[in-house]
């Protein structure tokens, strides 16, 4: 039958943090389409195209996609018969899905000439994208949601590690139309200056793109863009075209050099969309360090995050962990496991010394979110006078990121100021026990004042079963203070909604840990 057939598995994740091995999904050839016995998750499940009325049944011999052997979460040995009808036809068997471009390092010496490929996934094409331009919209549903991913300087020719998860975790959360934008020839040099010479004309090549998208009946509302590095103020500069009528632009980790300092036309800046968010996640080295958005974002205080190298030892990743951290960072976000919150502040500072948690507009508001979901702030942002707002938080090293934040209030009667520092350690009810992370600078405590520290977490214990603290002077030498607590008292940020755990009267000797179970505080 001189015709070609391919089938389409899909597999749903088995559990939330297997969803990178979501993309255990492939496309097999007839020649692959015999007898196996294929190991599937549970979960798994057959998704085909439209289905050609050919009847008959065939199983599998090949795997044809990655190793079943790293699914996660009990693997089933299971027959697979998939009907021939469920099979979709495909033009071309040598031709599998279209993919991003790969070009070797051998291209990045001798630097590449432009070429814009706009790939298309949509929740019913993927995994296999579809190439499309403005004058073969593809199936572009132009009435929903599109999304465009534009990508930075590759100075080796790979293709971006986060691309694939950053596609299927947007697809997830959302019915949308997703657009990779490769420009991965033309971004591919060793020389950043050439590649930052060509996002004027990527720019250029969206926005023909859009025109048709608008011509089709397309709004300017609907269309978002995620631009990462170089990528960001290629957003800007399409954003620019349209007067700022773009429904949104998320900047992760928007480049720097040669940016630094330049004028708003010739960067991203908040007048590019109707909204505009921003992380800053390296700003020492590779990323932007001014606001340029509605709302900025510095995790960790923006220049280095926390399980990234801190030498060179690190090897590649020494150069480009915390500039990539952005994108892992909103990632997360759409992998909902937990919100990361930020908090409105003027200085890293500040935030670390408690000074910003009430998100500045009254405690009825919750503190911007990061990620997908921070447009959920921006009518609090669009009214203020400019609409420009920074905002600071802490992450953990690893994913999902999150870190939990806690007020401690301390009042103390010391006839005399002591200056110092608190460590605080939570166990929970089972048996967890997680330490805070306060490097602030010492606290002064003063007779009957209330001192109230910002304590972060690695965990969120919903029940406290005990607490310790520990007070200390950070000198070795000297004499050993005392701190004559009245009361200490211990609430959640995140859950305001918690009763508040309070201890009365309690005497902290210097550098000795004060184990205590905490009760609820008298009103
Ligand atoms: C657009 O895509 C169509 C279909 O893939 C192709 O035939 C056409 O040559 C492309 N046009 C341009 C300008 O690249
Ligand atoms: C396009 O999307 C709209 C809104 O989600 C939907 O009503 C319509 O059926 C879609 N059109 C096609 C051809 O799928
Ligand atoms: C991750 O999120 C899912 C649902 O969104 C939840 O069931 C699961 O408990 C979360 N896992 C962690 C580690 O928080
Ligand atoms: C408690 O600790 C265990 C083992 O370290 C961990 O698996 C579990 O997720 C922790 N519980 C919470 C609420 O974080
Ligand atoms: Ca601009
Ligand atoms: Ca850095």
């Amino acid at each position: 039958m001189g015709q070609q057939w391919a089938v389409l598995i899909s597999v749903a994740p088995v559990t939330p943090e297997s969803r990178e091995d979501m993309a255990v999904q492939s496309w097999c050839r007839p020649s692959l389409v015999r007898k196996l016995a294929l190991p599937l998750p549970a979960a798994a499940q057959v998704r085909a195209g439209p289905a050609p009325n050919l009847g008959g049944t065939l199983e599998l011999t090949q795997w044809a996609g990655s190793q079943p052997q790293s699914w996660p979460g009990g693997m089933r040995r299971e027959k697979l018969v998939l009907s021939l009808t469920k099979f979709r036809s495909v033009e071309n068997t040598d031709e599998t899905c279209p993919s991003f471009t790969r070009l070797s390092f051998h291209s990045a010496v001798i630097g590449t000439e432009l070429n814009v490929r706009l790939m298309l996934y949509t929740q019913r094409n993927q995994p296999c994208a579809q190439l499309i331009n403005s004058t073969a919209l593809g199936s572009l549903n132009v009435t929903k949601k599109t999304t465009f991913i534009i990508h930075g300087f590759r100075p080796t020719g790979s293709p971006p590690v986060w691309m694939k998860e950053l596609v299927l975790s947007l697809l997830h959360v959302e019915e949308m139309n997703v657009v990779v934008v490769d420009w991965n020839r033309g971004a591919t040099t060793v020389i950043y200056t050439h590649a930052s010479d060509k996002t004027r004309r990527v720019a250029l090549i969206l926005k023909e793109f859009i025109d048709q998208m608008l011509a089709n009946g397309a709004s300017l509302d609907n269309i978002y863009m995620i631009g990462v590095s170089l990528g960001a103020h290629i957003s800007g500069f399409v954003g620019k075209m349209y007067a700022g009528k773009l429904g949104r632009i998320t900047g992760l980790d928007p480049a720097g050099p040669l940016y630094n300092g330049k004028p708003p036309e010739d960067r991203l800046d908040p007048s590019d969309a109707q909204f505009v968010d921003v992380i800053h996640s390296d700003i020492d080295a590779l990323g932007y360090k001014e606001p340029l958005g509605n709302i900025d974002f510095y995790p960790n205080g923006g220049l280095d995050q926390p399980g990234c190298p801190k030498t060179i030892f690190g090897g590649m990743k020494y150069f480009k962990c915390d500039h990539q951290m952005s994108v892992f960072l909103y990632i997360a976000s759409l992998q909902n496991n937990c919100s990361i919150s930020a908090y409105p502040c003027d200085s890293y500072r500040d935030y670390r010394n408690g000074k910003c948690v009430n998100c500045g507009i009254g405690q009825m508001v919750s503190c911007p979110l990061l990620g997908y979901y921070a447009d959920s702030w921006k009518d609090n942002l669009l009214d203020k006078d400019p609409p420009m707002m920074k905002a600071f938080f802490d992450t953990a090293e690893e994913k999902p990121f999150c870190i939990y934040h806690y007020f401690v209030d301390i009042v103390s009667w010391n006839k005399n100021v002591r200056r110092g520092f608190i460590t605080i350690k939570l166990r929970g009810e089972d048996g967890n026990i997680t330490e805070s992370k306060i490097d602030h600078e010492p606290s002064t405590f003063q007779k009957y004042h209330q001192v109230s520290l910002l304590a972060r977490f690695n965990q969120d214990l919903e029940k406290v079963a005990e607490m310790s603290l520990l007070f200390s002077t950070g000198s070795v030498v000297g004499p050993k203070y005392k701190l004559r607590v009245l009361r200490v008292k211990l609430r959640s940020l995140a859950h305001p909604d918690r009763p508040h755990l309070c201890r009365y009267d309690l005497v902290l000797l210097e550098n000795v840990e004060t184990f205590f179970q905490p009760i609820l505080c008298s009103k």
